[in-house]
């Protein structure tokens, strides 16, 4: 009893100013831990209590329970054996009962990499923990976990008021402050006076030569708020159109945005109309300001209320002439106001955040990857992975570092440097050579497109990927690193286009309720095979198959997709039609469905009249066989059967509307050398595909991250159709025949799949195994030694399709 009422005194005779603590844990594996914690916080000035500091002949459960009432706070070493241990099941009892009575504190340490808690006690799992890593129980405490540990210590040693039992263990002293900081964007057409607008801003001056923005101008502009500083980072714009394709990149969410207008040219409406949903579209509900400056020159007025309606983002209008410095100050203090509100500039801001924006915004480097975020984050104490993903979508929105993050192809990489990008992009949209190339590009030109310093290897695809982000460039189905960029083409209709008289072609059209200026460079990477050789332009593409040629174009003003067949035999026209179809219709299904794509037929006497096509499908199912439709100011007679057999036979209608469930899997066995040859053949493929007689698969179609092996022989076991490439370089190619050819080949024995061998290009192969097969095209004449391409393929196709059709 001595012993006990001598220990119970001792700890009560403590200075009270002296921190006292109960580090609670488990022999087993947190011994290491907890002694050289004990060591450090002891070190620290910290009375540390450990249950092996009691006495022999004391009783073990009053001298911890006496321990515990007398620690400020408890720490918990929460490894595996602790929650098995009773001893510690003891201790976290006495804890929970007198955390109930007094004002003690609870740090618990959990270890990463371990398992076994599910145990814990639901009092210990709403509260936040200290992580450690595992390799710490054998090492002793972080320095990091430390210095977090003795940042909570201060804490409690600090306040005066009452401390909530369950603190949450902060990284640092949790001291938040408003960020007060925010984007300013500047948008408008060349010329409208937005860098004057900025320069009477900033610093009530005005120069009369004032020389175009060249991308983007980025300022400090700090201006006070009641008794705060606000600082806006003011991106002005060029104004310039070749510039538009690159400031779709920054412009950000969350951001205050000044559109510029001038009244000098009419239009206002339409123009401010342009530009709010360009902001729409990449800011969303970001608050505008709509600036009509040079309106002492030109006065013009803009329909207030309309605009508004529609865009309720619009948070005011001002008149301003940066000249004569009229409305300036309004224009100051409405932006004052507005950005005031923005609850993004409001934002409590902890202080390790404010240090990882600071040390970022005095970085010198184009761009940062992930990993070195993370350092840096890392460096100011930041490890929670949401609080760096927040500050990372903080950071890209304030315009400091740009990360896409959504897009998983970008989100490696934040951009330090806005004119990295555009730059490096100026450079690849400007050059003739690729240009002369049609727009097509690889991703390997950009090796004698880019200097090498500034844009290192690693960062090409970033790039390129960006672009296409932002439909600058759109990859060639299946071949990851080509692209097209419609940039490059030109914007001119060629003269071949005026052959293409309506009623000498088969005719097709698609009505929009909105047309993407990306359709067409979308059907041209789809179609590439039949409009090699032949014009591509901005908004249309000639194609060229069996003998007969195709216009695809946009009308944009009509918001329409326009195909004209012509030449060759019906036959062909109505199988070129059918590619087309094929693939506007996916691309259509990409956007899905926000165009409202209207398929429609011409009527064969009047093409500039055209009628639903799905109409005229419903009434073939019904037997309608004449309907009558208005034209001009005659009514005249719709024979529905004549104008769908223009486009497509009944008896293809009727298989594509029963042949759905039986889908026949194609699989390519192919060496990579003959990849374009293998493109070729799936474009012939097509109209197969469309009539959903065949699907195809070949291992370009393999996403990144996925077991290439395994994807190409789950799709080899599945396949009904095997087709086998043949080429030397097919023969050569140890993959394609050991493991496709041999596995196609049992397949086929058994009678679950048919292998047809293709031959592509002459070569030894009498010998070889798939020899007796029947293979394609007649004769096993090579495709590359026939006269004509096309009918070499439409002889493989029809092979093809006539296997696919015989198989049950
Ligand atoms: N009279 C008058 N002239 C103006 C005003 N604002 C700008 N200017 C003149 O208009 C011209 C274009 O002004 P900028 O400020 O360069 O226009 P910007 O919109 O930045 O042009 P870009 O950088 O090419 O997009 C310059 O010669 C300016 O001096 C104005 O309010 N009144
Ligand atoms: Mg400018």
């Amino acid at each position: 009893m001595a012993t006990k009422s001598r220990l119970v005194k001792n700890v009560s005779a403590e200075p009270r100013n002296k921190i006292s603590c109960y580090i609670c844990y488990a022999r087993l594996d947190g011994l290491e831990y907890a002694k050289v914690l004990t060591d450090r916080l002891r070190h620290q000035g910290v009375n540390v209590f450990v249950d092996d500091d009691i006495l022999p002949g004391e009783k073990i459960t009053d001298v911890i329970q006496n321990k515990i009432q007398h620690a400020d706070f408890f720490i918990l070493i929460g490894t595996p054996a602790a929650f098995k241990s009773e001893w510690v099941k003891i201790e976290v009892q006495f804890f929970y009962r007198e955390m109930q009575r007094s004002q003690q504190r609870l740090l618990p340490i959990m270890f990463r990499g371990l398992s076994g808690f599910e145990d814990i006690p639901q009092f210990l799992q709403d509260i936040q923990w200290l992580q450690e890593d595992k390799s710490t129980l054998r090492d002793g405490p972080s320095e990091q976990g430390l210095s977090q540990l003795f940042h909570a210590v201060q804490y409690i040693r600090e306040s005066v008021t009452p401390i909530p039992t369950r603190i949450r263990v902060p990284s640092k002293p949790e001291k938040k402050r408003p960020l007060n900081e925010g984007k300013l964007i500047l948008v408008g057409r060349g010329e409208v006076g937005k860098t004057s607008l900025v320069r009477r801003l900033t610093n009530d001056e005005f120069r009369g030569d004032e020389s175009k923005t060249q991308g983007i101008n980025i300022t400090d502009w700090k201006l006070l708020s009641g008794s705060d500083i606000l600082q806006l980072n003011v991106w002005d714009f060029g104004g310039q159109e070749i510039m538009h394709a690159t400031h779709q990149f920054f412009l950000t969410e969350r951001s205050l945005y000044i559109l510029v207008l001038n009244g000098r040219e009419g239009g206002e409406d339409i123009d401010a109309e342009y530009w709010l949903k360009l902001i729409e579209s990449f800011g969303g509900d970001s608050p505008v300001i709509i600036v009509q400056n040079k309106i002492v020159q030109h006065p013009f007025e803009l329909n207030y209320r309309g605009l508004q309606t529609r865009y309720p983002q619009i948070h005011g209008f001002v008149k301003t002439d940066c000249k004569d410095a009229v409305g300036i100050d309004d224009l100051r203090q409405l932006i004052q106001r507005v950005a005031a509100e923005m609850p993004e500039i409001r934002m409590q801001f902890p202080a390790d955040w404010f240090a990882v924006k600071d040390k970022l915004s005095l970085m010198v480097d184009d761009f940062m990857g992930f990993l070195r975020f993370r350092q840096i984050c890392e460096s100011e104490g930041i490890q929670n992975e949401s609080d760096r993903d927040t500050l990372c979508w903080v950071l890209h929105c304030l315009g400091i570092a740009l990360n896409y993050r959504d897009d998983p192809r970008l989100r490696e990489t934040s951009v330090l440097k806005p004119e990295w990008v555009t730059n490096g992009i100026y450079k690849i949209i400007n050059a003739k050579k690729i240009a002369d190339r049609q727009g097509e590009l690889r991703l390997s030109d950009l090796n004698w497109l880019l200097p090498r310093d500034r844009y290192p290897l690693e960062k090409h695809l970033f790039l390129l990927e960006l672009m296409r982000k932002f439909s600058l460039c759109f990859a060639f189905p299946d071949e990851e690193d080509r692209y097209l960029i419609p940039e490059l083409l030109g914007k001119e209709e060629p003269k071949v286009t005026e052959a293409f008289v309506p009623d000498e072609c088969l005719n097709f059209e698609y009505h929009y309720a909105i047309l993407p200026e990306g359709l067409i460079p979308r059907f041209i990477v789809r179609s590439h095979t039949l409009s090699r050789n032949q014009e591509r332009w901005r908004s249309g593409v000639i194609l060229s198959y069996e003998g007969c040629k195709a216009l695809v174009t946009a009308v944009t003003a009509e918001r329409r997709v326009i195909v004209r067949v012509m030449s060759g035999d019906a036959g062909a026209r109505r199988r070129l039609l059918a590619i087309i179809r094929y693939d506007v219709d996916r691309i259509n299904r990409e956007f899905k469905d926000r165009l409202d794509a209207q398929p429609k037929v011409p009527l064969t006497d009047f093409p500039e009249f055209s009628v639903d096509y799905h109409k005229l499908v419903a009434f073939e199912r019904q037997g309608v066989e004449t309907f009558p439709e208005f034209i001009g100011q005659n009514v005249v007679s719709v024979d529905v059967n004549e104008l769908l057999n223009g486009i497509d036979l009944a008896t293809q209608r009727e298989e594509a509307s029963n042949l759905i469930v039986k889908l026949k899997s194609v699989f390519f066995s192919y060496s990579h050398k003959d990849e374009s040859l293998r493109d070729e053949l799936e474009t012939h493929l097509k109209l197969l595909q469309r009539q959903s007689v065949i699907s195809t698969w070949h291992d370009r179609k393999i996403l990144p991250g996925t077991e290439w092996d395994h994807e190409i022989d789950q799709h080899l076991e599945r396949a009904r159709i095997i087709l086998l490439l043949i080429s030397a370089d097919f023969i050569a190619s140890d993959y394609c025949w050991e493991k496709e050819v041999k596995r196609a080949l049992e397949r086929h024995e058994s009678g679950e799949a048919v292998v047809i061998p293709v031959m592509l290009r002459s070569c030894d192969w009498q010998d070889a195994p798939f020899a007796k097969l029947q293979g394609l095209p007649k004769e096993m004449k090579p495709v590359k030694s026939w006269p004509d391409r096309d009918a070499a393929w439409t002889n493989v196709a029809t092979g093809i399709r006539e296997v696919a059709q015989a198989l049950k």
